[in-house]
């Protein structure tokens, strides 16, 4: 069978040696109706699909943009409750200058003289520890509050200690020993029994380590 209609052979029943009866018409027909209206329907589904994008990209815009105000608003909504949030935990985080007076001003001398051990409990006492010292600035702070508050740079405990092990210094606050102000030839553990840190030492009112029972002056600091 040749294709005569344009059809090509896909739309024969493919045997080419049947006779062309009636009922052969009707299925080749059968086929050229479904065949033929397959491009039509391709071209006109085609044209409602476009149409039905076209609406429905109307749609999806018009959805797109609503969703895109509502984001939008929401973001606003969030972004301000950020904000506000950050505003707070900014406030909670930074103390101002009236926060770091209070501070400074938990940091005390304690006159009466006591060994280190008690000089710590009362510290702890009053919710604070006897004082570290991480930098030459806190160290000036405790000098001037000494000087400030008996009129000389007199030695005073403050709360390093290598009572534990010998040559392990720690501060009884806990925090790092990272910073050394120590006079030349200290901490020399004199006699096996020197373990707790008195400053104020010497011409140099620098660091010594010193026998802990002997009663001092001390520094306590509560921590904000
Ligand atoms: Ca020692
Ligand atoms: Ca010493």
């Amino acid at each position: 069978m040749k294709p005569s209609d344009g059809l090509g052979w896909m739309v024969s029943d493919g045997g080419g040696a049947e006779p062309r009866t009636e009922a052969t018409l009707q299925k080749q027909q059968s086929w050229t109706r479904v065949t033929r209206p397959l491009k039509g329907e391709c071209l006109h589904t085609g044209r409602l699909k476009l149409q039905a994008d076209t609406q429905g990209e109307q749609e999806r815009v018009s959805l797109q943009q609503h969703h895109l105000i509502i984001s939008t608003m929401k973001t606003l909504a969030v972004s301000a409750l950020v904000c506000a949030m950050m505003a707070l935990t900014r406030a909670a985080a930074f103390p101002g200058p009236k926060a770091a007076n209070d501070q400074a001003a938990k940091t005390n001398l304690v006159k009466r003289p006591m060994t280190w051990a008690k000089a710590e409990k009362n510290c702890l006492s009053m919710g604070g520890n006897l004082a570290s010292v991480h930098d030459i600035t806190e160290y000036h702070e405790i000098q001037r509050l000494i000087m400030s508050a008996s009129y000389e740079y007199k030695e005073t405990w403050i709360g390093g200690s290598d009572a534990q092990e010998e040559n392990q210094w720690f501060w009884s606050d806990g925090s790092p020993f990272n910073y050394l102000n120590w006079c030349g030839g200290e901490p020399n553990n004199a006699g096996g029994n020197q373990h707790c840190l008195q400053v104020n030492h010497g011409a140099e009112k620098c660091w010594d380590d010193y026998q802990c029972n002997t009663r001092k002056p001390s520094v306590c600091v509560k921590k904000a």
